[in-house]
């Protein structure tokens, strides 16, 4: 059974605060570029970069990144897969610019380190930082977030369900 655990507004809120704080942190808006990590960490890049035109009136590019696994079984040690990235372009320059890597959920970091190996051999970034909507914790890798939506604590066997509107028509977070 899954409950929800924050609400659209909630979330929203959550991404309007990322939004100015990456404008705050980067000193404006100059140089950035979104990666979005498929699926949805690209509808949440996309929201970013509205929200950053709403507020700063500059677009940013958004790219896209598709990384699957499969650990349907990720709880039994001996069927662990490492993520593998999909993406062959990104479709958009990463060259010098600060990349603002997005995912929905951040769990053992293997996902974010495919994805940071992918860009490094599509160009060669300034900088790179993370924005996630939900750090759920249990981190296997020392990677951690620069933009965290939710600090969300939950038990290895729990699943954390992120829907957004353009995606799954309705928009919350949940735990199951
Ligand atoms: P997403 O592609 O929008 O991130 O991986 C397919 C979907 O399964 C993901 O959607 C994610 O929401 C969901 N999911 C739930 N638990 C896990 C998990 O432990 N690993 C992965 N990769 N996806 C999970
Ligand atoms: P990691 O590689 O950090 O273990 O997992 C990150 C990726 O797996 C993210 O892209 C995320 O979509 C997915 N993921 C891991 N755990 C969960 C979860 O509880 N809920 C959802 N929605 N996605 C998860
Ligand atoms: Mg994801």
């Amino acid at each position: 059974m899954a409950h929800e655990i924050v609400d659209g507004s909630s979330m929203q809120r959550a991404l309007t605060r990322i939004t100015y704080e990456i404008i705050e942190q980067n000193k404006g808006v100059e140089n950035l570029v979104f990666v979005g990590i498929k699926t949805r960490g690209v509808y949440l890049a996309q929201r970013l970069a509205k929200r950053m035109e709403q507020l700063e009136g500059v677009k940013v590019p958004v790219g896209t990144l598709d990384i699957t696994l499969y650990r349907d079984d990720r709880h039994r040690p001996d069927h662990k897969v490492e993520p593998e990235v999909k993406t062959t372009d990104l479709g958009v320059d990463i060259n010098d610019k600060h990349v603002i890597l997005v995912d929905d959920v951040l769990f053992t970091g293997r996902t974010v380190r495919a994805a940071l190996d992918a860009l490094m051999d599509m160009g060669r970034p300034k900088r790179i930082s993370l924005a996630v909507l939900v750090d759920r914790g249990h981190r296997e890798l020392p990677i951690r977030p620069d933009f965290v939506g939710k600090n969300i604590p939950t038990s290895t066997n729990e699943t954390v369900h992120v829907a957004v509107e353009e995606y799954d028509g309705h928009e919350d977070i949940s735990i199951e």
